[in-house]
């Protein structure tokens, strides 16, 4: 057989990015749908009832709504446990969680309730390995009486997972800032374990210093599950320090580097000719930076490659932009 035959893995999951218009056609299968996040928007009503929703708190740019649809390649079941709603295939569980900011309930303890649902949902469904987080959190550099809101998070995170994991290695993960809206989390398991990837040119997360609050962040820089490799969200940081404070296209490159660095790191610098194999989600302080950063990542990403771009509040004050990405062969 010739190398070159690719056969579907039907382990993996398959992702696509949508606007209004396009996502009726990508309903066809609606049996196979683990997932939709949706931005600048609610649930559709075209959107059968038992497909998992949850509305994130960022704007798309340059549409007024947007979807992330994360398929199976074989047929799913919903899934419930507690307050997260989720769908399972044979291999993947797709769940997610709105955060329940209840006045008087300190930040830190409704994150690590609503990782704690998390990790009981995985349980349940027999999904015991988290392969790819995103925590989208409303007024993420606001002030909660003295201390900063994500790094409130990032406490109650770390406190649920070093409950759960106790050695191993977080997973990949996004943590952005919402504009409006509930904060949720919503995420991506599996049951067998992604293989965790760091950047050599960057501090891991979970040993950032103290400076950045008293708990460093849960996430790994990457995370390589079946071929197919999950980008966490990536930004202009050397070492753990911001670089290119107020500068754009410095920071652009400084984060496509880190971005080619977690690639090569992994082991996967191939897929950088496989521009249909990726898909992008571009974090940005401000809508107009769309336009600047737009040929430098289809340069090396590929004109083919999916790109969402998405207007949210990036978790330091000096970060103008963050990258995430997902490529399957
Ligand atoms: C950074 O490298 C930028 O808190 O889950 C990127 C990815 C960032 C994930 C998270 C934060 C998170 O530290 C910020």
């Amino acid at each position: 057989m010739p190398s070159n035959t690719s056969r579907p893995n039907l382990l993996l999951p398959q992702l696509r990015y949508a606007d209004a218009a396009a996502l009726p056609a990508l309903l066809s299968q609606p049996d196979h749908v683990l997932g939709i996040v949706g931005y600048g928007t609610g649930r559709p009503a075209i959107l059968p009832a038992v497909i998992p929703f949850i509305q994130a708190p960022l704007h798309p740019v340059g549409e007024v709504r947007g979807f992330e649809i994360w398929s199976a390649a074989t047929p799913v079941r919903p899934c419930r446990v507690g307050a997260v709603q989720g769908a399972c295939s044979e291999a993947l569980a797709f769940g997610c969680i709105s955060l329940d900011e209840t006045p008087g309930v300190a930040l830190e303890d409704v994150v690590e309730q609503a990782y704690a649902a998390i990790f009981e949902f995985m349980a349940q469904t027999g999904f015991a390995e988290s392969i790819r987080f995103w925590n989208y959190l409303t007024a993420i550099l606001g002030d909660d009486q003295g201390l900063e809101r994500y790094r409130r998070f990032n406490v109650g995170r770390h406190r649920a997972f070093l409950a759960h994991f106790q050695q191993a290695m977080p997973p990949a993960a996004s943590g952005v800032g919402g504009l409006e809206g509930d904060s949720v989390i919503y995420f991506l398991a599996a049951r067998t374990a992604a293989q965790p990837v760091e950047n050599p040119r960057q501090v891991s997360a979970y040993d950032y210093p103290l400076q950045y609050g008293p708990r460093s962040p849960s996430f790994s820089r990457a995370g390589l599950y079946e071929g197919a490799l999950f980008i966490s969200g990536t930004a202009s940081i050397v070492g753990h320090e911001t670089r290119h404070c107020g500068n754009l296209q410095g920071q652009l490159a400084e984060t496509l580097e880190n971005l080619r660095a977690v690639i090569t790191n992994a082991g996967q610098t191939a897929a950088l000719a496989d521009a249909q194999g990726w898909g992008l989600k571009i974090y940005l302080r401000d809508p107009l930076f769309r336009m600047q950063i737009e040929p430098a990542l289809e340069a090396m990403f590929g004109a083919e490659s999916q790109r969402l771009y998405l207007h949210g509040e990036i978790c330091r004050p000096d970060l103008l932009i963050e990258i995430e990405a997902f490529y399957a062969p």
